[in-house]
């Protein structure tokens, strides 16, 4: 019999006490909006919805017309629901509020509602990525978004490529679900993921290798020599996704351009860092934990390297090592 991520959602919300059903019933808000986000994907060559938007967002970026169709996605499928007290986008400057008191919500979710956008047109897999705060009554809401990603109370992606599958955690282990388009729903694929101990692959762009700090390159050449292969899909969701099922490891270090790293921390790297550790494999900024920084903006950048534990402990004697004989 299949379980969809509906009724998985049910039990996880018992296990948080959560009586109300405001988990799932949060929850469930996401993964509508990955199904419209997934449709209009599925009909991206078709229609109009290739492209650039024609605007920028708050990054700079040219925005791609399905970045603001799953933007507004989200929005609107998450704004429905009252246990949400605020939003926070890659595609909006400032949190996003509903005319409600945001006393009245219990959570607040934090997006990237198209990761890896710029792939679209060539048909690579995109994926949205998601993290889930409770509002702390006792802090402002801004301060309640700035938690550090220890305290996350969720978080996931969709990765829509040949299949659609989302992959969550509720603290509980991490869960995968493949959507069956011929009954619309996410269906249970597999149950407490492991990342495995150690994997075959090193994932990274190496065309910044130049301008990373040295114990990055030393740490490369290392795993190359050992036999490992690269894989590097430049979409965060579909790489991680990989890293996850397969092992080993995904670096963005530092760079001369980028020095305090390229991916955001609060809707791509806390999101992701949860489900390693829940699956059993480590994220750092270089050192220490990727969860345990403290934020100090919404749309701050870190250097994020996750992946099995092997190579993470691996990369953390390199780094010491190269710090040493500085
Ligand atoms: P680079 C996509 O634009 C993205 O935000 C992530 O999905 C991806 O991991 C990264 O940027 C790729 O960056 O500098 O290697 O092209």
């Amino acid at each position: 019999m299949i379980t969809t991520v509906q009724q998985h959602l049910l039990q996880e919300q018992q296990r948080h006490g959560d009586a109300s059903g405001t988990f799932s019933w949060l929850l469930g808000g996401i993964t509508l909006a990955a199904k419209m986000v997934e449709a209009k994907i599925r009909s991206a060559g078709l229609g109009d919805v290739l492209g650039a938007f024609g605007a920028e967002n708050v990054q700079g970026e040219q925005q791609q017309k399905l970045d603001v169709y799953a933007n507004n996605a989200m929005i609107h499928c998450l704004g429905l629901r009252d246990s949400v007290a605020a939003l926070v986008s890659e595609e909006d400057e400032e949190p996003v509020t509903f005319n409600r008191s945001v006393e009245r919500g219990k959570y607040i979710v934090i997006f990237d509602p198209l990761d890896g956008s710029s792939n679209i047109d060539v048909n690579v897999n995109v994926g949205t990525i998601f993290s889930v705060h409770r509002r702390v009554p006792a802090l402002s809401l801004d301060e309640s978004i700035l938690q550090p990603g220890t305290e996350q109370v969720a978080a996931g992606y969709v990765v829509y490529g040949p299949s659609t599958v989302l992959v969550y955690s509720a603290g509980n282990g991490v869960h995968s679900f493949t959507l069956d388009p011929t009954i619309g729903a996410f269906v249970l694929s597999k149950e407490h993921m492991v990342m495995p101990e150690k994997g075959p692959y090193y994932s990274v762009n190496e065309a910044n290798l130049a301008t990373w700090p040295e114990g990055y390159r030393t740490y490369v050449e290392e795993l190359r020599a050992e036999g490992y292969s690269s894989r590097y899909i430049g979409s965060l969701v579909a790489d991680f996704h990989r890293t996850l099922l397969k092992g080993g490891v995904f670096l963005y270090p530092p760079t001369l351009k980028q020095p305090k790293g390229k991916l955001r921390l609060l809707y791509e790297a806390n999101p992701l860092a949860f489900l390693a550790e829940q699956a059993g494999g480590m994220a750092s900024p270089g050192s220490g934990r990727v969860l345990e920084i403290k934020p100090t903006g919404i749309h701050q950048r870190t250097p994020f390297m996750v992946g099995s534990r092997w190579e993470m402990e691996r990369l953390a004697a390199v780094l010491t090592r190269e710090e040493e004989a500085r």
